[in-house]
């Protein structure tokens, strides 16, 4: 017999079918035993009654994460008695075969069939494997490839060609110290801090590119927003006049992404009792500006022109308060804290550049490039750093290219804001941070 998913139980009453999955939870009611299977299109009730000598006898033996088969008959549930949180609530399997598949070989660590886990986030990590088998855990993936599927939607229809570069490169792009640092045969070499070059070399080649792949950051930092291996959803467009394009461009992909999560997603999102709003016009403020509303209206004063992790959170909240939006773009930051590829804006203290920040976190930068081959061969000495380092990169400028920008978006924080989760790595499978390589 031919194996039939979960979801399609509800048209086939009356039918025989074959399941295969896994089991959530068994419970035993007097005589009767109730299993809960799913598999990868949902969640079913089983029934198992002592007739059925061998499947009962089997079925005693049944533990939560045992993988089974089962043949069975579809059968509304008895009385109308609906579950109406599942979409197959409405029926049930009377189990007439079972057997097992695989199961686990020692006791299990954690009950993962719980609505709430309700662990402490190690724990959570730790068994990694095993939690992400919950249901709800496993929401928050649904809209991750939700959001990944979205964004390289829009990104073709828009015109942008999908590249992927490479992630052992010879220079830091970024800039900074945090960089992890390899053995590459006999040279040295660095894991990628973003494609910065690579998507600049894609215009020169494509016109518009985007990305969506491995970043690396040594960053020593325990916070709920960093983590030393992520996912970045990368642009980069030619022709443009300034960052106002870019920034025009990111609010088309970001309204399109949150429009397909909220459109496909809704019973995630439930889950978390999280919402989208639709999005519109994104604000934009500068730098200076949200510094001068930091300090008025919340006695925040900043030593330098920059922003901390309390200062995004406290601008989100006022931009929420007036505008009602949930996103906010800053613009115009100083060229001394911007990677030396930056254009200069119109007062050359500050770049043509912008954060954007979302419920209270930055999820991208961007910005306009210095596409000029002597202006950044200037801008590469003023970063103490040195032009040769950067000799292919040049190239790429010494052959000219469109003026041009782009973004990068870092796709973990924006599922955590989405669902409002505590921190970055519940939005990751396996989080790499300081201390954590495995699993
Ligand atoms: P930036 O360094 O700001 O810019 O990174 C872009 C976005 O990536 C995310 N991000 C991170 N996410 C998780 N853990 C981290 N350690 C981490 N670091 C950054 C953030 C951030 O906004 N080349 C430029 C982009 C560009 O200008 O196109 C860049 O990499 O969401």
């Amino acid at each position: 017999m031919e194996r039939t998913l979960i979801d399609e139980t509800p048209r086939l009453v009356g039918q025989v079918v074959k399941l295969e999955g896994w089991v959530n939870i068994r419970r035993d009611h007097g005589k009767l035993i109730f299993i809960d299977l799913r598999d990868r299109s949902g969640k079913i009730q089983m029934v198992i009654i002592p007739d059925k000598e061998e499947a009962y006898r089997a079925a005693k033996e049944i533990r939560s994460e045992y993988i089974i088969e089962v043949e069975g008959l579809v059968k509304a549930r008895p009385g109308g008695a609906k579950n109406e949180k599942i979409p197959t609530g409405g029926v049930e399997i009377e189990v007439e075969k079972l057997s097992v598949i695989s199961k686990p070989e020692v006791e299990l660590p954690v009950d993962i069939s719980a609505e709430e886990l309700n662990l402490n986030l190690d724990t959570l990590l730790d068994n990694r494997t095993l939690t992400l088998r919950n249901e709800k855990v496993k929401a928050i993936f649904k809209i991750y490839a939700e959001m990944v599927g979205a964004y390289a939607r829009i990104m073709k229809q828009s015109g942008f060609m999908e590249i992927k570069t490479p992630k052992i490169v010879n220079a830091a792009t970024e800039g900074g110290a945090n960089f992890f640092k390899i053995k590459y045969f006999e040279k040295e070499a660095y894991l990628a801090q973003s494609p910065q070059f690579y998507k600049q070399a894609g215009v020169a080649i494509f016109e518009r590119v985007f990305e969506v792949g491995s970043v690396f950051r040594a960053e020593p930092h325990y916070t709920t927003r960093h983590v030393n291996e992520y996912i970045g959803m990368d642009a980069e467009m030619g022709f443009i006049e300034s960052s106002e394009d870019v920034m025009a461009e990111l609010e088309k992909v970001i309204a399109y992404v949150m429009e397909e999560i909220s459109q496909n997603c809704q019973a995630e999102l439930e889950a978390y009792g999280a919402q989208i709003l639709p999005v519109e016009k994104i604000p934009r403020m500068k730098l200076t500006e949200a510094l001068d509303i930091l300090d008025k209206e919340y006695g925040k004063k900043m030593e330098e022109v920059d922003i901390d992790a309390e200062g995004e959170r406290l601008i989100c909240e006022w931009v929420k308060k007036n505008h009602n939006s949930d996103f906010v773009f800053l613009t115009h930051y100083p060229t001394s804290i911007r990677p030396f590829y930056s254009m200069p804006s119109a007062d050359p203290q500050y770049t043509d550049t912008f954060d954007l920040l979302f419920r209270g976190l930055e999820i991208s930068t961007g910005g306009q490039r210095i596409y000029d081959y002597n202006q950044l061969v200037a801008s590469i000495k003023k970063h103490n750093l040195n032009p040769e380092d950067f000799a292919h990169y040049l190239d790429i400028f010494k052959y000219g290219i469109p003026p041009h920008g782009g973004w990068g978006l870092g796709s973990e924080r924006i599922v955590q804001k989405i669902l409002g989760l505590g921190s970055i790595k519940e939005a990751i499978l396996f989080p790499r941070d300081v201390k954590r390589l495995t699993p």
